[in-house]
């Protein structure tokens, strides 16, 4: 597990990097695909939670296929579209979350205990 960790954060610092390049192109979706128009609120995604950063707002999920973003089974960490959400999980604990690509980040824009 702690090889994973350790690559989670690198995914994590190489997309922070990337965001602030993004920054200045707020409000062009030139980026997003056609597809993120469609109904998203059934595309929930079972998680395990791995670790949570609640002063960055980043939270490391051991997650299953994401159909929406066309990304398959792996341990990564999300932003999160409030840091709120992070206050009513801990690590070990299963999850159903919903993410979205927010500024060119996939962003968890919901999150719920699962069991
Ligand atoms: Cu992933």
């Amino acid at each position: 597990m702690k090889v994973l960790h350790s690559l989670a954060f690198a995914l994590i610092a190489a997309s922070a990097a990337g965001a602030q390049a993004q920054t200045s192109k707020d409000g062009m979706s030139s980026m997003q695909p056609p597809a993120a128009g469609q109904p998203a609120a059934v595309m929930m995604t079972d998680a395990v939670v791995q670790k949570i950063d609640t002063a960055n707002g980043v939270i490391v999920l051991k997650h299953g296929d994401i159909p929406n973003l066309a990304m398959p089974p792996m341990t990564m960490g999300f932003d999160v579209a409030d840091k709120k959400m992070l206050d009513s999980v801990k690590p070990g604990d299963k999850v159903r979350f919903h993410v979205e690509v927010v500024k060119g980040k996939p962003t968890v824009m919901h999150l719920e205990p699962a069991r």
